[in-house]
């Protein structure tokens, strides 16, 4: 069902003219085999030259988009191909060097291999190595279904954290009248994780217990607030937005200090303070928020995909995207209704739609247009 068209297409042909390439690279080693010299030398070079036009017109373009261009190089079609895309080269000139060698007298003689048999020999066979990565990527990329996860960043999430916060600033309290500094420093730790998610600074393993503690969902209170704001950019919701965020980023530093002091009880003002603005985070700042924002839905970018591939929408949804992982990416619609440009860690984007039919959209690095790789839709009613 997938698209003929786009950046599949290339790839494809490109697959079709490489298993071409490849048996008749093997068909023109058996010719050498059995003496037939010059159908030999006409085969392999016609089989080198005409690589050398899908390496310029589909392989370096595609390796550009997705590695220069995205600066990608994590992930595991990024790194096939880099190490296909260097040996590639390697096995490219030395087929273009034995060609010469044989054919023209252009190669000066101290560059001259002496046993050029085995060169050839070695060629074919790297040749062949590269071939398989080249499929390898091809199959991560085009055939492995990429899981469609069931985690969402959802509104219901947002809810529930308030609830989180609450509870993770009841154990703070409770901790340190117990002059617990690990349970403290614990539950610190799961609150500046809850606020800042995943891509925040700070986030992570904050008391040093060997373990990352977030109670939420990884996607962090304040992008939460941002993807409001993104989504109703005017009063009320982006001012309450705003002071909502202002609580939280007093209970982080407050959390913050918790976790640097070496007895709780020292900053038990400070504990109260967490405990008061958790409180009022949960029933003030999110029902509030929740009320006055625009129907919206949120769509994660994490491991090369948009977890939620197709989704269904009511005119007059805002639909916001947050990429939740150290690669930039972008989301594109494939008529470039929209185009968010780069987004890197934290990298928010919103559109609303507001007319019925179905929007194909895609990330200019990984994806392409019609559903290709990194792509998504919204079907809007
Ligand atoms: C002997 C040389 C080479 C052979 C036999 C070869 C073979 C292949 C094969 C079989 C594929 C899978 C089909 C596809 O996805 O298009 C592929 C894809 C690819 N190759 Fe090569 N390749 C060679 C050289 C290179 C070089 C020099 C580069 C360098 C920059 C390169 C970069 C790529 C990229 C980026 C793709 C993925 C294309 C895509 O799916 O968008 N290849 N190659
Ligand atoms: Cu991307």
């Amino acid at each position: 069902m997938q698209a003929i068209l786009g950046t599949r297409l290339a790839a494809d042909v490109n697959l079709a003219a490489q298993i071409v390439l490849l048996v008749g690279l093997w068909i023109g080693f058996y010719f050498a085999r059995s003496g037939q010299i010059t159908r030999h030398a006409a085969m392999q070079t016609t089989m080198v030259m005409a690589n050398l036009f899908f390496i310029l017109f589909v392989m370096v373009p595609s390796f550009y988009q997705y590695v220069i261009l995205g600066g990608t190089t994590g992930g595991i079609v990024a790194r096939l191909m880099l190490i296909h895309g260097l040996l590639g080269v390697v096995a490219q000139v030395a087929g273009i060097y034995v060609i010469l060698r044989m054919r023209t007298g252009l190669i000066p003689p101290r560059f001259r291999v002496r046993d050029f048999r085995l060169m050839m020999r070695w060629t074919l066979w790297l040749w062949t190595v590269i071939f398989v990565l080249g499929i390898g990527m091809y199959y991560y990329r085009y055939l492995l279904p990429k899981p469609v996860t069931t985690f969402t960043a959802s509104l219901e999430r947002f809810r529930q954290a308030g609830g989180d916060l609450v509870s993770q600033a009841g154990e703070l309290r409770t901790a340190a009248e117990r002059r617990d500094v690990q349970a403290a420093r614990r539950a610190a730790e799961r609150l500046v994780n809850l606020i800042e998610g995943k891509t925040g600074t700070p986030y992570g393993d904050l008391d040093k217990s060997g373990s990352v503690e977030d109670p939420g969902d990884g996607i962090g209170l304040l992008n939460y607030l941002r993807a409001f704001t993104k989504a109703a950019p005017e009063a009320p919701v982006a001012s309450l937005a705003e002071t909502v965020g202002g609580w939280l980023k007093t209970i982080r530093t407050d959390a913050l200090a918790v976790i640097a002091a070496a007895d709780p009880g020292a900053v038990g003002g400070k504990i109260e303070n967490v405990v008061t603005l958790a409180g009022r985070v949960e029933r003030e700042g999110i029902p509030k928020l929740m009320a006055d924002a625009p129907p919206m839905i949120i769509i994660v970018m994490d491991d090369f995909v948009f977890t939620r591939k197709q989704v269904t929408v009511r005119k007059g949804t805002a639909v916001v995207w947050i990429n939740q992982e150290g690669e930039t990416h972008t989301v594109t619609a494939d008529d470039k209704k929209f185009n968010s440009g780069d987004l890197s860690a934290g990298g928010i984007f919103a559109f609303t739609v507001t007319e019925a039919g179905t929007i194909p959209y895609y990330c200019d690095y990984h994806g392409g247009r019609k559903g290709v790789d990194m792509a998504g839709a919204l079907v809007v009613e």
